[in-house]
């Protein structure tokens, strides 16, 4: 037997299986670790905190709101947060217990959907998503000594917001909060920042509805200004229309890399993680790629981190549950930055 072979084969596969390098196939298939198979966890937003992995995922459960009208199924009530010793393919995961539920928000209704979280002078900001008892989603805050809590529930939604999927962009002391998620998620109903209630979906060949983005004011818990659209515009520099598979839905997240930001996005209806690329966390973006293909289940939920020198992507799938769509997993994936300033496409493996 040729050891010298045997030994680059083995190597290819290790590269092949955790992606790295510039040999990166367009669509790996990584090594992924379900993060807590113990229960249904969602929306996964990860930071890293005083060094360590912290996790700030929405609950899903067995609730008894089957009614899938408006997104009426994802019914969660209590949020949790994890952190991880160590890495995120090996290390131990804790759950660290319930940080609030919806009886301890003033304001909300029902349904706490995805969330993030921020540090700031040593304090940790929670951002999450309930409907009001108008039925309108609003965005509420949270404030911690600690990064697990316990968290103080702000009295009041963030006031200018509205829709769903906050998540939080720091960068030299200057916080960007971006949000908004289509049909269910409302976004569809705001022309600038005022709620119509007679405004539809776009038709396909309408101008696609886009994110918006604030700068959140100093004391991280109200907004310096009226959020504004994130412009999105596809490979040839034009705005999306509605009917493209690659127009944004919901689920922001922003990420820097090599001096570009990359806002990734999911596309909802038709099941996508996709990014754009820009030079600055206000946009234009200009569609750069998938990052990951439809997973099983309907929603798809990610967020990009770095720690120690690598990066992930966070998710979540319903293969565990047997593809029920509100029955979703928390996962964790290696993400590749390709020499060209790409990054390499994750097969979502959907069943
Ligand atoms: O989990 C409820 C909603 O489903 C989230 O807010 C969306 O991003 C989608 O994952």
């Amino acid at each position: 037997m040729n050891m010298k072979l045997t030994l680059c084969g083995a190597l290819v596969f290790l590269g092949s299986a955790v992606s790295f390098g510039a040999e990166a196939p367009d669509t790996a298939k990584p090594a992924e670790r379900y993060l807590w198979p113990e229960d249904y966890m969602a929306d996964p937003a990860a930071h890293v905190f005083q060094g360590k992995i912290y996790i700030y995922p929405s609950h899903d459960w067995d609730s008894p709101v089957t009614d899938k009208a408006e997104g009426n199924h994802y019914d969660m009530r209590d949020y949790h947060v994890f952190s991880i010793d160590g890495d995120f393919l090996t290390g131990k995961v804790t759950d660290h217990g319930q940080i609030f539920s919806i009886d301890d928000v003033p304001w909300a209704a029902r349904q706490l959907w995805a969330a993030d979280a921020a540090e700031k002078d040593g304090k940790y900001y929670f951002y999450f998503t309930a409907r009001d008892r108008e039925g309108l989603f609003r965005i509420g805050a949270a404030v911690a000594e600690h990064p697990a809590g316990p968290f103080e529930v702000m009295p009041q939604p963030i006031a200018g917001t509205y829709s769903i999927d906050p998540a939080v962009y720091a960068e030299n002391g200057e916080y960007y909060i971006y949000f908004g998620g289509l049909s269910g998620g409302q976004l569809q109903n705001y022309r600038g920042n005022t709620y119509d209630p007679n405004a539809g979906m776009p038709g396909k060949n309408d101008p696609a509805a886009a994110p918006r983005v604030a700068k959140l004011a100093p004391d991280m818990v109200s907004l310096a200004e009226e959020p504004r659209e994130v412009v999105i515009l596809d490979a040839d520099g034009k705005p999306f229309t509605e009917g493209d598979r690659h127009r944004y839905y919901e689920a922001s997240w922003l990420h820097k890399y090599n001096g570009r930001y990359y806002f990734s996005y999911s596309t909802g209806s038709t099941h996508l993680i996709c990014y754009a690329v820009g030079d600055s966390p206000y946009g234009p973006f200009t569609y750069a790629g998938e990052i990951l293909t439809p997973v099983t289940g309907w929603t798809t939920h990610h967020c990009v981190v770095e720690h120690n020198g690598s990066w992930w992507l966070v998710c979540h799938d319903s293969k565990p549950s047997g593809g029920q769509s509100r029955l979703r997993s928390m996962k964790v994936l290696p993400l590749t930055h390709l020499p060209d300033g790409t990054i390499a496409t994750i097969d979502g493996g959907k069943q």
